[in-house]
């Protein structure tokens, strides 16, 4: 199969690791989470900080991280399950109060050459609380420490935040930034954590969070 929603087309319905192929791609495995709508590829989790996630590049291409637990499975992975269609991203957070977030939305990735550029509608944008929205939408490329691509012409926000992200001006949200396993006292070490600012806003480091791909 090429994908986890091909797998649930073939009547899989257990969750777990599979092997999948995209097409122009080499084998390789993810976990799939089968649901009622359908089969959807975990991207990302965060959970326990038993993971560093302020890594390269290289990595971040790559992936890195232990599928039982916490880890991102690779913007190229993710590029090649995307290819050219359209896709469903699923964010689920979860605060320190047993409080749950789940948000939808369709997302294009680009490939590579455009620095893992994600894409979003105006209408989607402008509803996740982005700030530089045009008419034509949100391209976004994805930032670490040793790639800089945000939109801060001042600072490199994959440095003084953590981790690698589609960062713009380094307030929106940041799912890869450090793990606490308790809130820090100082601001500056807060920003740092992982964060989502319109739920529990830009100083609140998550307790777990996943992020899901379905192609559309
Ligand atoms: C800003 O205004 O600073 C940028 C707002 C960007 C919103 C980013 C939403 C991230 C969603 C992750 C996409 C994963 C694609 C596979």
């Amino acid at each position: 199969p090429r994908d986890c929603q091909e797998l649930f087309e073939e009547g899989e319905r257990q969750s777990g690791l599979f092997q999948i192929q995209p097409e122009g791609s080499p084998p390789f495995l993810v976990n799939c989470k089968m649901t009622s709508d359908g089969g959807w590829t975990v991207i990302q989790r965060r959970q326990d900080g038993s993971v560093d996630f302020d890594r390269s590049w290289e990595a971040y291409k790559a992936g890195f991280g232990d599928p039982q637990g916490e880890f991102w499975l690779g913007l190229e992975k993710v590029h090649r399950i995307t290819g050219d269609r359209g896709s469903r991203l699923a964010v689920q957070l979860q605060d320190w109060d047993g409080n749950a977030e789940s948000l939808q939305f369709p997302v294009h990735l680009g490939g590579e050459d455009t620095a893992y550029s994600l894409q979003l509608t105006a209408p989607v944008a402008s509803k996740l609380g982005a700030t530089m929205v045009t008419p034509g939408g949100l391209s976004l490329p994805f930032s670490t420490r040793d790639k800089d691509h945000d939109l801060r012409g001042d600072k490199n926000c994959a440095k003084s935040l953590s981790g690698g992200w589609w960062f713009g001006t380094c307030s929106h949200s940041n799912l890869n930034g450090q793990y606490f396993r308790s809130i820090p006292r100082q601001r500056q070490q807060r920003k740092k954590g992982i964060f989502w600012k319109t739920w529990r806003g830009r100083y609140y480091p998550l307790q777990a969070t996943t992020m899901l791909i379905q192609p559309t």
